[in-house]
């Protein structure tokens, strides 16, 4: 855990939450640069007819990254269970540019699933992130499972368990909620409401305004934050992550978000949604939002941005070529890690 330094500073009239630094603002918007690079190369790679599928983070980062820097500076120990749509935070933990693209082009060497499809999917432990399942909420119950067990062990390890809006309204999300208010596990849930299960609008899948309001029926508290202000995020997250250190159990904390893209790269969402709407969400940009902080506060330079765009670009284009070049896996390890681990 980093050391949270207590002062609380101001940049561009913002006040900084405790224990956020000039230079954690820095690569945090570092990463989210790198991811959205990312996001953009791999959605192009698909209609090139070059990666099969993909779920974008692009709307969403502010909210997985606010959340991963939250766990770091917080948490004595923490682990992610992340789903599909969580490309930022995985980048944010350190999965290379390559790595993500070699999984998108299902090419060898991919390391967290041998390159099986879908892209992003299986356990890196190193990385303390995993989205074993795309069946959607299935792996709430494996986080607060994991919570148990740290609690069991007598650890301090949060678990940061990511879903959707949609997922929320899962048998399998109530349950894991019930027991985990019951148990006062150290287990955070994130919803990344972003107002759509693919085509389907929030306000037919729940008669609530918001997730949140479902947390205090469980017994746990609940809040909603813009989740594309990082500086929201990040404290919304910390406290959320303090209550479950100190032994106060689970917490539910909801980003509004923006889903810039279809529900993923098969889908088309003019059938369903209006162009104004998605026009609308795309100036919440979470990536303008804090690069234009960054710069009024005076933390961020011009050159600083471009040599960081720059950087992000050349990790994309190494990594897109590395992958192009690379073969398949070997046909023959299809049914390898099916059944047991080796
Ligand atoms: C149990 C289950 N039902 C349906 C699906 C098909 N499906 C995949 S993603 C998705 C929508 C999930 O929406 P949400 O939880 O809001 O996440 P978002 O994609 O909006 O980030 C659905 C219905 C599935 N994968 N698993
Ligand atoms: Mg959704």
């Amino acid at each position: 855990m980093a050391q949270a330094n207590s002062k609380q500073q101001s940049r561009g009239g913002i006040q900084l939450p405790p224990g956020l630094t000039d230079e954690d603002l820095l690569d945090l918007y570092g990463t989210m640069v790198l991811s959205r690079a990312i996001d953009e190369r791999v959605w192009m790679l698909n209609r090139q007819g070059k990666a099969a599928l993909v779920a974008s983070a692009q709307g969403h980062e502010a909210a997985q990254l606010g959340t991963l820097w939250a766990l770091r500076k917080h948490a004595p120990e923490f682990f992610c269970f992340a789903y599909y749509r969580d490309l930022a935070l995985w980048v944010g933990q350190g999965l290379s540019a390559r790595d993500v693209l070699l999984g998108y082009t299902a090419k060898e060497g991919e390391p967290i699933s041998g390159a099986r499809q879908f892209p992003m999917h299986g356990a890196a432990m190193r990385l303390k992130v995993m989205n074993l399942s795309n069946v959607v909420a299935a792996h709430v119950t494996h986080a607060v499972g994991w919570a148990l067990a740290s609690k069991l062990r007598n650890q301090v390890n949060v678990a940061a368990c990511f879903f959707g809006d949609g997922a929320a309204s899962q048998g399998e999300v109530h349950e894991s909620m019930n027991f985990a208010a019951v148990q006062r596990l150290p287990v955070v849930f994130f919803v990344e409401n972003n107002r759509y299960a693919i085509s389907l609008p929030i306000r037919k899948q729940m008669a609530i305004e918001r997730v949140a309001q479902r947390a205090q029926a469980y017994g746990m508290p609940g809040v909603t934050v813009d989740g594309t202000d990082v500086l929201a995020v990040y404290g919304a997250a910390a406290e959320a992550v303090q209550r479950a250190v100190k032994g106060g159990g689970p917490s539910l904390v909801e980003f509004d978000v923006e889903r810039y893209l279809p529900h993923t790269s098969d889908d088309d969402d003019s059938r369903y949604r209006d162009r104004a709407e998605v026009e609308a969400g795309r100036l919440r940009d979470p990536l303008k939002r804090l690069q234009e902080w960054l710069s009024r506060s005076g933390v961020l330079t011009d050159e600083h941005d471009a040599a960081l765009r720059r950087q992000a670009k050349r990790e994309v284009d190494e990594a897109t070529e590395y992958a192009e070049a690379a073969p398949y896996p070997d046909a023959g390890d299809l049914l390898e890690h099916v059944h047991a681990p080796r």
